[in-house]
């Protein structure tokens, strides 16, 4: 990389990133557009993971562009606490509309951990609101990710994300995660065995009480652990067992909203509907920081008691519902109706799931998953030296050009929903290419 396009390094500390390498030898990115992002240097890079999972419609869409623009000369900021602005209430309702039925209301926030932070608290409350204030474990999974925030990690599943950070919430547990590599490598969608897993939670419920439980939250499909999709009958399972013991059901869809699995949320893909559901990402396309929390109308009825004139929840943030973020929400979701986007990924998940399994029986790859348009390609660690490999086919990518994602010795897929057939060859492609030199 030349002097001129690398700015001094030393003071920013960078998040989930291995500080020392990276400032060793950086990977700029200064421009993106449609399915591309482009270097400092003008090199162009195949973007195989929308960002972070986030840009679903892919970069810089024209319609978000001038609504964020236009936005913020119109009303940059308003108090979003006992005050309110059009967009606010505009979004609210077209995602309510867009959600499975009966998920009638919103609550803003501006990440996927907050959206979790956010629920995790709605839950309990209304327990308590309802009389049942002895409800307060809150029930998570192995290889959960739910956000970085002491909630979302509390929750969370994942090892390196929990261990450096004290006790924690008390009173949490976990279910057993739903990897059975034994019985299910190499499906294709859902995978055939494992309903049965859910029935951990009544091991939980016979441990703990059902009257000590408020909630269970899982993400339908586990991304950041490395794309675990749920088994045939999973989350029906999980469901009817938190209806049986008055247990909500939390689904943590920041990364699985708006198309990644081929319907609008993934409640819509596996035909499960939970009690409150958290999203973020693709609410705004990536382009503001955003997340919600849609929750049952009931659950927001519980709240709506008491004098007129008090406050029902107490909680929100500054950037509740921020008036940049609402203008990019709607025009994201704009740009994804315009363009079918929702669709196109159920009509591509086949020429995707194709591509994808066409790897099996290269070097070192012992599993791949998928569903919608992502996928996981689980390559075998090299002994002593746990993902050293997926990050070396990380790397090889870059240097051919196209972005993908690395988590544990998976290799992580989530292209913007605008991808075609010919750059699924090219991404698919180049990780093979580099899966093979790994070897
Ligand atoms: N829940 C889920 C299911 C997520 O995937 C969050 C909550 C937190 O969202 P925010 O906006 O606070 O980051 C996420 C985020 C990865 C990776 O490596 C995944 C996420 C974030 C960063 C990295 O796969 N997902
Ligand atoms: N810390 C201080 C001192 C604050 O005053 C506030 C908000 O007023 C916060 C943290 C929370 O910030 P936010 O609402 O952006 O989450």
């Amino acid at each position: 990389m030349s002097p001129d396009t690398t700015p001094p390094m030393d003071a920013h500390w960078m998040p989930f990133t291995a500080n020392r390498q990276f400032k060793k030898a950086p990977r700029l990115l200064a421009r993106a557009a449609g399915m591309h992002y482009w270097t400092p240097e003008g090199r162009q890079i195949l973007d195989g993971v929308a960002g972070l999972w986030c840009v679903n419609a892919g970069h810089a869409r024209p319609r978000i562009v001038q609504a964020i623009a236009a936005q913020a000369a119109e009303l940059d900021y308003a108090p979003p606490f006992q005050m309110g602005h059009p967009k606010a209430f505009e979004l609210a309702e077209r995602l309510a509309a867009l959600a499975p039925p009966g998920l009638d209301k919103v609550f803003f926030t501006n990440s996927g951990s907050e959206a979790v932070e956010t629920a995790l608290k709605i839950a309990l409350a209304y327990h308590r609101v309802r009389g049942e204030g002895q409800r307060t474990r809150l029930i998570g999974r192995e290889r959960g990710y739910h956000g970085v925030n002491f909630g979302g990690i509390s929750v969370g599943g994942m090892v390196a994300n929990r261990k450096m950070f004290g006790t924690l919430l008390a009173g949490v547990d976990h279910l057993r995660h739903t990897h059975d590599p034994a019985r299910n490598a190499f499906s294709v969608g859902q995978p055939a065995h494992g309903a049965e897993l859910a029935d951990d939670l009544e091991r939980l419920v016979a441990l703990h009480d059902a009257s000590t439980i408020a909630a269970v939250i899982v993400e339908p499909v586990a991304g950041s652990s490395g794309v675990l999709v749920p088994p045939l009958g999973y989350l029906q399972r999980l469901r009817e067992i938190c209806d049986r013991h008055g247990i909500l059901l939390i689904f943590d869809e920041v990364i699985t909203g708006f198309g990644r699995t081929g319907s609008a949320f993934g409640a819509q893909t596996f035909g499960v509907t939970p009690d409150l559901m958290t999203v973020a990402k693709g609410l705004s396309n990536g382009a503001v920081p955003m997340g919600a929390v849609l929750a049952q109308r009931r659950i927001h009825d519980a709240f709506m008691q008491g004098p007129e004139h008090l406050i029902e929840l107490f909680h929100g943030y500054t950037y509740s519902a921020h008036p940049l973020a609402c203008a990019a929400a709607l025009a994201a979701l704009d740009t994804y109706a315009e363009d079918g986007l929702f669709e196109r990924a159920a009509r591509l998940q086949g020429y995707f799931a194709q591509a994808l399994h066409a790897l099996r029986g290269l070097p070192h790859v012992i599993d791949i998953r998928n569903i919608g348009l992502v996928g996981g390609i689980e390559l075998e660690p090299i002994p002593g030296e746990p993902t050293r490999r997926a990050f070396g086919v990380f790397l090889d990518c870059w240097q051919q050009g196209v972005l993908v994602r690395t988590t544990g010795d998976t290799v992580a897929l989530s292209p913007p929903l605008i991808i075609d057939e010919a750059q699924i060859d090219h991404l698919v492609g180049a990780v093979g290419d580099a899966i093979r030199r790994a070897a």
